[in-house]
């Protein structure tokens, strides 16, 4: 039974690719949930993160980087994904860089609606060094835009988010949770495993490869002891796929590896996993393909 005056509601977080959004997620559910790279558009999907507390329910709806830059469909679709969510939402949070807004970030301001309360959040403090900068940069974005707070954080150090905690509380109605406190996320384990191995292919390949490459679960098998998970990597040709693999193989042994040990920290058993490569040319041009392959 909650607390009559409990509040529960969805909290979008958005912004510009590589701010830091899911980092920031994983920060406030305190669990890897959604996977993070320093490299753009990373994050593919909607996900949810949600963090119960005694007194609330926060349910985080991390999204991919908004961006024009690019224009197949799988960008297309990724900005379709941003903007729906930010229509039934309680909370915007845009995140940004502190000392940097460009184009990109008031292309992402412009698409959340005045009606709905807006906390900018100013992401990766520890890299700033003049602080003191920080508020005449606040008070000019707030000429344009009012928002409901402004609170500087660290998502990788874990810095200053219990005051972003409570700004967003505020907003959020009284209600009756929505998940059991238990749950973290609504996506099914087959998927959180697919993205954490498209997170080593993403680390490990670095810009070699191509934003476009993904990860489809063939099988997983749930034992007592051991989780058996078949997994295919999707890359757009011959030379992606033997830069996946690496010289002997070792490339494709280490994400594997990486991700294995991922895999067994999350399901809390042990893993065997098979990754294997394949090409699958021009599946992030047409929206067919795109959305057989999951992406919403
Ligand atoms: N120094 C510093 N780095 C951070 C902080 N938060 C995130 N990062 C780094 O920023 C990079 C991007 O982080 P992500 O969480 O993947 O960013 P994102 O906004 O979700 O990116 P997309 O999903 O591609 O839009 C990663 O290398 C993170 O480690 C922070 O507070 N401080
Ligand atoms: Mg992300």
């Amino acid at each position: 039974m909650s607390k009559p005056d409990f509040r529960t509601g969805l909290v979008a977080i958005v912004g510009r690719p590589n701010v830091g959004k899911s980092t920031l997620l994983n920060a406030l559910v305190g669990q890897k949930l959604s996977i993070t790279a320093d490299k753009p558009q990373t994050t593919r999907h909607r996900i949810n993160g949600v963090l119960t507390t005694e007194q609330a329910q926060y349910v985080f709806v991390d999204t991919p980087g908004y961006q024009t830059r690019h224009k197949n469909a799988l960008n297309r679709t990724l900005n379709r994904t941003v903007r729906g969510v930010l229509n039934d939402v309680n909370v915007v949070l845009l995140v940004i860089e502190p000392l940097r807004f460009g184009a990109e970030d008031q292309q992402v301001l412009e698409l959340i609606p005045e009606s709905v309360p807006l906390i900018l959040v100013l992401n990766k403090l520890d890299t700033v060094k003049g602080r003191d900068k920080l508020l005449p940069f606040v008070a000019q974005l707030a000429q344009q835009r009012s928002f409901a707070a402004v609170v500087p954080v660290s998502a990788s150090k874990g810095k200053h988010l219990q005051e972003l905690l409570a700004e967003i509380k505020q907003h959020l109605p009284v209600a009756e949770p929505m998940f059991d406190p238990e749950d973290l996320t609504d996506r099914p384990v087959r998927f959180l495993a697919a993205e954490l191995i498209r997170e080593k292919v993403f680390r490990l390949v670095g810009d070699e490869l191509p934003y476009t490459s993904t990860v489809i679960i063939d099988k997983f098998e749930e034992g007592e002891t051991l989780q058996r998970i078949f997994a295919t990597v999707l890359v757009e040709n011959d030379n992606q796929k033997a830069i996946l693999i690496g010289a002997q193989g070792e490339r494709m042994k280490r994400i594997a590896s990486e991700a294995r040990a991922d895999l067994e920290k999350l399901l809390g058993s042990k893993v065997y996993l098979e990754v294997w490569v394949k090409v699958k040319s021009g599946w992030a041009d047409t929206e067919a393909s795109v959305r057989a392959y999951g992406y919403e």
